[in-house]
């Protein structure tokens, strides 16, 4: 943590000045009129279209250290290929066929699990700032407290796709994602979503079949560039990113917040994404954030 008691505030704030800009973006001081600005501009982009996207928060120096982390982890990126329906579930044959949850799409990718960041990595330390999250959560508008997720591997790794590299339609197991672009593929790597697809109450099966059918209605795409920062609501929004092409990976950073700072994904997604579940995964299995299928 930063705030730690040997860190005086002038320090504090200059080393987050080192990741985010601060000149432009002041997040440190909550109550400034710029800040206040901004986060009604979140709110307003949030409530609109289920996302919201500050061009260059992360400073451009910041960007090239994540990137060169990344460089340093691939003998470590867990590579995966698997096939998945919309919510990373088993096929259920007792469903007529044409049900969300017996389509199936195939995924290959891969992750720079949380657990294996370096000691000062820059994504580690923007996670653990107090200030990050307070921001998040005024953007988002909640009215009780998000939380860092506990999920020891998924909590806030980066997400690695290669030439060929495709991540399908699906929702995410925690409630919000940050997401800041570290490298931009050569083409494809497109980020698209559906805006509150699904709420707490209702699955929306319906319509979540006709996107996956090919139905573009509800679908908006998201031209992230390196360094800008997303906020989204990947439980309620169902999303995926187009097949990467070319040389040059994408690279993308996903620090995540939880309403329940208790939960953790199930041991099948785990397993899935991470390449492993571990004890906390099996011990808290049975505590979900809600009803919803996942
Ligand atoms: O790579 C992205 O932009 C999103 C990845 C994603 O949806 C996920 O990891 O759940
Ligand atoms: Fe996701």
């Amino acid at each position: 943590m930063t705030q730690a008691l040997n860190i005086t505030p002038e320090v504090a704030v200059s080393t987050l000045n080192e990741l985010i800009d601060l000149d432009r973006y002041p997040i440190h001081d909550p109550d400034s009129e710029v800040t206040r600005a901004l986060i009604a501009q979140c709110r307003a982009e949030l409530d609109a279209v289920g996302c919201c996207c500050i061009a260059n928060f992360v400073r451009p120096q910041s960007i090239a250290r994540m990137q060169a982390e990344i460089e340093r982890k691939r003998p470590d990126i867990y590579w995966s290929q698997d096939s998945h329906n919309p919510y990373m579930r088993q096929d259920d044959p007792s469903l007529p066929e044409g049900h969300p949850k017996r389509a199936f799409q195939r995924r290959s990718s891969g992750f720079v699990n949380s657990d294996i960041l370096e000691e000062d990595s820059d994504l580690r330390r923007l996670y653990d700032r107090e200030e990050l999250l307070q921001f998040v959560s005024e953007c988002l508008g909640v009215t009780r407290p998000i939380y860092r997720w506990s999920d020891p591997l998924g909590c806030s790794p980066y997400s690695v796709m290669d030439d060929g590299n495709y991540f399908p339609w699906h929702f995410d197991g925690n409630e919000f994602t940050v997401s800041i672009l570290v490298q931009q593929a050569d083409k494809g790597g497109v980020f698209e979503y559906c805006p509150d697809l699904r709420t707490p109450e209702n699955e929306n099966f319906d319509q979540v079949a006709d996107v996956l059918k090919g139905d573009c209605g509800p679908v908006h795409t998201l031209d992230l560039k390196p360094g800008d920062l997303q906020i989204f609501k990947g439980r309620f929004s169902m999303h995926r990113v187009t097949p990467v092409e070319g040389s040059r990976p994408r690279y993308i950073a996903l620090p995540t917040y939880v309403y329940d700072p208790e939960t953790v994904n199930r041991p099948e997604r785990a397993k899935q994404f991470y390449g492993r579940a571990m004890p906390i995964h099996y011990e808290r299995e049975a505590l979900r954030p809600d009803t919803l299928t996942d």
